[in-house]
């Protein structure tokens, strides 16, 4: 039982799109990812990180299970980093078009996705934290049909001529933030499987 559970990454996460991400580049490294869709506390501050890490002990706590948890964000030059931290509840507010309409004859266009993944188990107690983040541009117009949330807008520098929404999700995957996290991640993971102890 317990070995089977080994090859198992609980994500916790309301966001289904954020989860296949996750699955498929967790597969790379053998893992099987489970989605934990549960009532974790979500704080507000001004960075990932901590935003991460306190979901992450809750819900670890919660659920008496080693989880992680993925908090990621955009951030523009030319707006000093917004929406950053704050990327859900801008996208639900005033959304791509909002966005479009803060970039509107702005020529400096640059911006970034940045990902924090937080590690936490029960028993090794303090969260670990892995980055990623992929550079780019925000389009003047969204475009495509895959992915999620700022997808359609943001034109990452490995390819600047298609937006991460005109990407199918391997190609995404390929370079996202959260794939470069979940990389980290799930490196460190396999080397120190013995710190997670599984009770069930
Ligand atoms: P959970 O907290 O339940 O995991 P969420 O959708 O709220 O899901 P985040 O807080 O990590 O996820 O992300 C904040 C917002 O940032 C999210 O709603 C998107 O609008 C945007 N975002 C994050 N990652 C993105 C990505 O890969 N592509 C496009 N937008 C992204």
């Amino acid at each position: 039982m317990s070995n089977v559970l080994r090859k198992v990454v609980f994500l916790v996460t309301g966001n289904v799109n954020k989860f296949n991400e996750a699955r498929s580049v967790l597969k790379e490294f053998g893992f099987s990812c489970v989605m934990l869709n549960m009532d974790a506390m979500e704080i507000q501050a001004d960075n990932l990180e901590s935003i991460a890490k306190i979901s992450a002990i809750d819900a670890g706590e919660k659920s008496a299970l080693p989880v992680i948890v993925e908090d990621a964000g955009l951030f523009i030059d030319a707006l000093n980093g917004f929406p950053g931290p704050y990327s859900s509840y801008v996208f639900r507010t005033i959304g791509i078009k909002g966005i479009l309409k803060l970039m509107e004859n702005v020529e400096e266009r640059n911006a970034a996705f940045h990902a924090v993944v937080a590690f936490y188990s029960p028993n090794a107690k303090s969260p670990r934290c892995f980055h990623g983040k992929v550079r780019g541009k925000i389009a003047r117009q969204p475009r495509g049909i895959h992915g999620f949330g700022f997808d359609p807008i943001f034109l990452p520098f490995t390819n600047t001529s298609k937006t991460f929404a005109e990407l199918p999700p391997p190609q995404k995957n390929k370079y996202s933030h959260r794939a470069k996290a979940l990389r980290k991640f799930a490196r460190w993971y396999r080397k120190h499987l013995e710190l997670v102890k599984f009770e069930l």
